[in-house]
């Protein structure tokens, strides 16, 4: 293990906290929740990050999700180009956009008809209005733990950074805005018939991470799902599936082909993009024709299909159409979480992964819901993270994060991780 030279790093980060809040442009990449100076990356390239510092990383969180090829990957770079020398943004509508959507379409049958737009966020909002818009109701449900981006209505109880920062009810969002947000335990069961059977008539739409990566890694139940399904089906509200994370991750189809449920809608975003701003909401024609212009729900951006996003999108889903390709990250997966959990050895752990998505947690409960994933040791998890940086390996920087593995990354990436593991554990070089 080297000394940690961070010099650059440092002053970058000095420089970045006088421009912008935080010095980022995203509270989870401020290390807020481990401390210490994140790492300026100056390039990346396959599974590897370069920091300004000259250090290279072995990279589990490939832009918290978008990087399943892995970083510059020679086909989604030339796509880029090649869409740029055709200019950048044209405010009408081009083929490209026609070409993601029918991958889109093709790849998850449960989607007939998409709309694209520029994040996840942008995503989920749209996908909420569109579910009030259809059924005339305003309540949406949703699960502690569950992050859906920063949506007013959804920024209750919300995991990732805002779950890390412990900020779950986030000042700025009013009680107005929050007021038709039911918020339950994932897997809760009896809470969600409770719900329905009191308030089923104002009921719009129940939306879930299909399989959570905002509280860490964390799987629903058989009965759960098959509970969310037919209480919607029974009640005529709208079953959203938030795939921003899980679309093209844990299988080409998504969650929902792992799960044989079929969603009213579906949100994507991080992979559909292959690292550009894409995020995209589809299902059935007959709910997607409620929006404008063919409908009346409106939903708009300057910015979205655009040509450089969608080359790049396009360029990933057609290498992602390989299931050789999830047996591979399957394999790699399963490695890695196996040689964490022996690392971990006796301290309290556990590990939860679906493919190439998985969480150490620093419990040795089961995580099921947010209850128990906040009983987490967040401080053991910082200085292992520390160690691991330390040692060439970059994890998210949180506890309640999921870890990404690529098809760029090896064999030998995953057992040097893995004896960085053990000597982290071990407090050795
Ligand atoms: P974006 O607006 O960040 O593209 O997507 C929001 C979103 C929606 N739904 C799910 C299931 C998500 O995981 C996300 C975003 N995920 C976080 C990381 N867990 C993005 C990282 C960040 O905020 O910087």
């Amino acid at each position: 293990m080297n000394v940690e030279n961070t010099t650059k790093s440092m002053a970058a980060f000095d420089r970045a906290l006088q421009l912008m809040p935080g010095g980022v442009n995203s509270p989870a990449r401020a290390f807020g929740a481990v401390g210490g100076t994140p790492r300026f990356i100056e390039r990346a390239e396959g599974a590897y990050l370069y920091d300004l510092d000259g250090k290279r990383y072995i990279d589990y969180i490939g832009s918290w999700g978008p990087m399943i090829l892995g970083h510059a990957q020679a086909e989604i770079v030339a796509a880029v180009e090649a869409a740029a020398r055709q200019g950048t943004s044209f405010g009408a509508p081009t083929e490209a956009e026609s070409d993601l959507a029918e991958l889109i379409i093709s790849a998850v049958p449960s989607i007939e008809k998409v709309r694209l737009v520029n994040s996840g966020t942008e995503a989920t909002m749209s996908a909420i209005r569109l579910a009030r818009g259809y059924t005339g109701r305003s309540r949406v449900v949703k699960f502690a733990g569950n992050y859906h981006g920063h949506v007013d209505s959804l920024l209750v109880a919300a995991g990732s950074s805002a779950a890390t920062l412990s900020v779950p009810n986030s000042p700025g969002v009013t009680p107005g805005a929050a007021a038709d947000t039911i918020v339950l335990a994932y897997n809760d069961v009896a809470g969600l018939e409770e719900v329905f059977a009191a308030q089923s008539e104002q009921i719009a739409a129940v939306i879930l991470e299909p399989v959570v990566g905002n509280m860490g890694c964390v799987v629903p139940t058989e009965l759960f799902l098959r509970s969310l399904r037919e209480q919607t089906e029974q009640h005529g509200a709208l079953l959203i599936y938030d795939e921003v994370m899980t679309g093209f991750r844990v299988a080409y189809g998504g969650a929902q082909s792992l799960q044989g449920i079929t969603p009213d809608l579906t949100t994507l975003g991080k992979i559909v993009g292959g690292g550009l701003p894409v995020g995209a909401y589809g299902g059935r024609k007959e709910v997607m024709d409620h929006v404008l212009p063919v409908g009346s729900v409106f939903q708009a951006g300057t910015l979205s299909g655009n040509p450089l996003a969608t080359a790049a999108g396009i360029a990933t889903l057609r290498q992602l159409a390989d299931p050789a390709l999830y047996e591979r990250l399957e394999v790699l997966g399963a490695r890695l979480a196996a040689g964490l959990s022996e690392a971990a050895g006796s301290i309290p752990h556990s590990v939860t992964r679906i493919g190439s998505m998985m969480t150490l947690f620093f419990n040795s409960e089961k995580v099921t819901d947010w209850s128990v994933a906040e009983k987490c040791d967040t401080e053991c998890f910082a200085t292992f993270f520390q160690a691991m940086l330390d040692r060439g390996i970059y994890l998210p920087c949180s506890q309640y994060e999921a870890l990404f593995v690529s098809a760029a990354h090896t064999e030998e990436d995953i057992d040097e991780t893995i004896q960085a593991a053990r000597n982290a554990f071990a407090g050795g070089k």
